[in-house]
């Protein structure tokens, strides 16, 4: 079953949006595996976003995203990867569409709320990188056979 990694970010838990933002992927009918909520090490966040590494925002990154507490989270279904960065909206929140978790809530591109692994094989590292496999739980909600 498909995997993909998010992370409500500092700004999504300082504005008391954590419950808004659960509730989108969850109504959308998506199961929740994994979540935790942590402060992010340095080591941690570098290695997150290695793939930004060279340009001139990864500084900025690395420090808005161990500024504060996230919520790191797996969420399994059907197409889950491409799903969750449409219900996410585009990286910067003024062009993302109203209905959208950025579209609805952001306007800055550095405070953009919530990261969503762009790719199936993003995703795979994403989720190794932030959950232990003993964190995962592999379960089946009863409702599934209502939303397939
Ligand atoms: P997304 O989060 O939509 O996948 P990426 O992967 O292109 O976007 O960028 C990773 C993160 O880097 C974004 N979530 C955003 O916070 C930040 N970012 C992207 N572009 C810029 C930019 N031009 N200036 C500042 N921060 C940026």
């Amino acid at each position: 079953m498909e995997r993909t990694f998010l992370a409500i970010k500092p700004d999504g838990v300082q504005r008391k949006l954590v419950g808004e933002i659960i509730r989108r992927f969850e109504t959308k009918g998506f199961t929740l595996v994994g979540l935790k909520f942590l402060k992010v090490t340095r080591e941690l966040a570098e290695q997150h976003y290695d793939v930004h590494k060279e340009r001139p925002f990864f500084g900025s990154l690395v420090e808005f995203i161990t500024s504060a507490p996230v919520v790191a989270m797996v969420w399994e279904g059907d197409g889950v990867v491409a799903a969750a960065r449409k219900i996410i909206g585009a990286t910067n929140p003024l062009s993302a569409e109203p209905g959208t978790i950025r579209g609805d809530f952001g306007i800055n591109i550095g405070r953009n709320l919530i990261h969503g692994s762009d790719a199936q094989e993003t995703a795979q590292r994403e989720i190794a990188l932030w959950f232990k496999d003993e964190e995962l739980v592999n379960w089946q909600p009863h409702l599934t056979s209502w939303l397939r």
